[in-house]
């Protein structure tokens, strides 16, 4: 086998663009390798204001009509004005976004139910967690085997997909007066689907033209995603592969093993992956290996596949979103197994310079060039099986590998329950010491950094200069999804980052050693950063709903529709929610206004857009000091003492 390894000695790295990670891309390059870095300097058009702000309307065949809102005259053929317009494509990101998580809630309760029912592989591994849920979907527990409560749970659950009326049994978690208040603004969902499809049917040409009753459908459809959907597939994951714990492992492209055969899961729905990690070490599976000269198998993660089986097995993650074709670009990789979201196309082209497989697995996301091997979950461990030995005999066929010497060590795994538990202790599980630091400001608050990494800023660096802002500033900050792995790379997912807090968190943190930064999982579980922020409620002390707590959100680099219905469940959670680089209404000032001002009278939550790191955690903190100021915990500014110089100044 003529292998070269291509060293990288620069000692300096910084996130992805180290020059090491850079290098990966710079020399697959030179052997003609199209990476997004290419397509992004080759677009032939660039990015056009009406699509940005959201004032390009293609819902008719009269269009497309492009608006600017300062002229009158600039309105649709049908009259439709810019505020209309940009209402509606907001609606539809977030009827786009919501449904990723509809469909990867309903793949999950689909499978919940055959393993519950003794039709797959997977059994069920947190009952007590199953009890609770049971319970919220009154379902009866007592003297009932397991088995028996999740198949009438996952028919529960499964009905409130194509429900036409009631609620949905997860909102009863939030804070009574949150629930009061969607009652109260008629928002609260009434099936999970039927929100998506009011959302589709309301934005179709000539139907709802009124921005507010746009962004209320929006809402309405955002919050059947996070307190239902999402929160489902989180729940229900958690009850089937087993509820997190803190887990230590490592990120970055520096986890693909040279010696081993790499299989890298990209994409987002845990069945596959959890199937791939039953087989990988399976005496069969590493003989095979062996066979063809490799030590065994290293399972990888890229996305929130990798978030997912990185938070339950401690299974390193290769990459984050922007990372998904450096990851093939290293030549390491033997498979790369993709279902759905987030999953770039332009893999298939960078797979074919290399020994590569791309697998698709999902039946609803297929590319031209991959392999497509559909993955049914009754026959998941014969189907991970057989992707994995196709990728044992691509082994003998790797040529040269860039594997970059830069991995990092991260503790992961922080659910709900668990932050209960570490914050709490041992005998006493309780968000009370959360609440109590909060009170006398040592954690001056909580801030949830989220979502992707982005091609369009230097990619990760963003994310994570917020992230140092807030804990420098004493801010506890909760991340998930790609965020994650960026702040991974970057050391702040060590107990160790305690050392870059404000002296009150960094206290905090080396008491019970976590890290300043809690990876709380993938995008479907963002829905657990709502649970913790209803228990700092209901832990008392901190006043009775979401909006009065110390706690704001952002995504410095979000790119995917999922983050706007995200942002937007936060919004009507009650969260202050403050998004990067650019937002989809700029091109309507009303409706910018109406999200940016006038929702916060609504929910008590809002958006703003910035584009400086710095500024972007100074906007949180300002309005988490404010909450402090109105529960009377904010403390008292420090007398300024006058130093010579200031008093002959006077
Ligand atoms: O759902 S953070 S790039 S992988 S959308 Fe996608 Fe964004 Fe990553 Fe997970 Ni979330
Ligand atoms: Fe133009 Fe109205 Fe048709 Fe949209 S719906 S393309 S604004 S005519």
């Amino acid at each position: 086998m003529a292998r070269k390894i291509i060293p990288f000695t620069k000692a300096h790295c910084e996130g992805i663009f180290c020059e090491a990670s850079m290098c990966v891309l710079e020399e697959a390059a030179k052997d003609g390798v199209k990476t997004y870095v290419q397509r992004m300097e080759g677009r032939v058009i660039e990015p056009c204001l009406f699509g940005e702000g959201g004032t390009c309307c293609r819902n008719c065949s009269f269009g497309p009509c492009m608006m600017i809102e300062d002229i009158p005259e600039s309105i649709g053929i049908c009259g439709a004005t810019p505020a209309t317009v940009a209402a509606r494509n907001f609606a539809r990101m977030v009827a786009s976004g919501a449904s990723a998580h509809i469909d990867h809630a309903r793949e999950t309760a689909l499978s919940f139910l055959a393993a519950a029912r003794g039709e797959l592989p997977f059994e069920i591994k947190d009952e007590k967690k199953l009890h609770f849920i049971a319970e919220l979907y009154k379902v009866k527990t007592e003297g009932r085997s397991k088995q028996d409560i999740a198949i009438e749970l996952g028919e529960k659950v499964l009905a409130e997909f194509g429900q036409q009326g009631g609620t949905l049994a997860m909102h009863s978690r939030a804070p009574v007066k949150r629930q009061e208040l969607w009652k109260k603004r008629g928002v609260l969902p009434r099936g999970i689907d039927r929100e998506v499809v009011e959302i589709m049917h309301r934005t179709h040409m000539g139907t709802d033209q009124d921005y507010r009753s746009l962004i209320f459908q929006a809402t309405r459809c955002a919050l059947a995603d996070g307190w239902g959907a999402s929160m489902i597939a989180t729940e229900l994951q958690d009850i089937l592969f087993g509820t997190p714990v803190p887990i230590r492992t490592i990120v970055n492209l520096g986890v693909l093993q040279e010696e081993h055969v790499n299989i890298v899961i990209h994409g987002h729905e845990p069945q596959m992956p959890e199937a791939m990690a039953m087989v990988a070490h399976e005496p069969a599976i590493v003989a095979a290996a062996q066979e063809v000269g490799a030590k065994g198998i290293n399972l990888a993660g890229v996305c929130c596949s990798g978030n997912e089986i990185l938070m339950r097995h401690g299974i390193p993650i290769a990459g984050s979103f922007v990372q998904q074709e450096m990851v093939l670009a290293t030549g390491a990789v033997e498979a790369m197994v993709v279902d759905v979201q987030c999953v770039m196309q332009g893999l298939a082209d960078v797979a074919k310079h290399f020994h590569t497989e791309l697998i698709t697995t999902s039946p609803r996301a297929r590319i031209p060039g991959a392999t497509h091997i559909e993955f049914d979950y009754h026959r998941a461990i014969d189907i991970a099986r057989e992707i994995t030995h196709r990728a044992i005999g691509r082994f003998k066929q790797r040529q040269n590998v860039r594997i970059p010497d830069r991995k990092m060590d991260v503790v992961a795994g922080f659910s709900h329950e668990t932050i209960n538990h570490i914050l709490g202790g041992a005998f006493r599980a309780s968000y009370r010491p959360l609440n109590d630091n909060i009170i006398n400001g040592r954690i001056r608050g909580v801030g949830a950094v989220v979502g992707c990494d982005s091609c369009r800023v230097e990619s990760g660096k963003l994310s994570t200069m917020v992230v140092n802002e807030l804990i420098t500033k004493n801010m506890l900050v909760l991340v998930t999804g790609c965020v994650a792995t960026a702040c991974g790379r970057e050391g702040l997912l060590r107990p160790e980052a305690a050392e870059l807090a404000g002296p009150g968190l960094k206290e905090v943190c080396e008491t019970v050693g976590m890290p300043p930064v809690l990876h709380m999982g993938s995008c479907v579980d963002n829905s657990r950063i709502l649970i913790a922020a209803t228990e700092i409620v209901k832990e008392g002390g901190l006043g009775d709903d979401i909006s009065q707590i110390p706690a704001a959100g952002c995504a410095p680099e979000w790119m995917s529709e999922k983050a706007i219905a995200i942002g937007q469940y936060f919004v009507a959670s009650g969260v202050y929610v403050v998004f990067g680089r650019t937002f989809p209404t700029t091109g309507s000032k009303v409706v910018t206004d109406f999200l940016f001002r006038e929702i916060e009278e609504i929910y008590g939550g809002k958006w703003a857009l910035a584009s400086d790191p710095v500024e972007m955690a100074q906007m949180m903190i300002q309005a988490i000091d404010k909450k402090r100021e109105a529960l009377g915990i904010q403390e008292k500014k420090e007398r300024v003492l006058f130093d010579m110089a200031m008093r002959r100044e006077l």
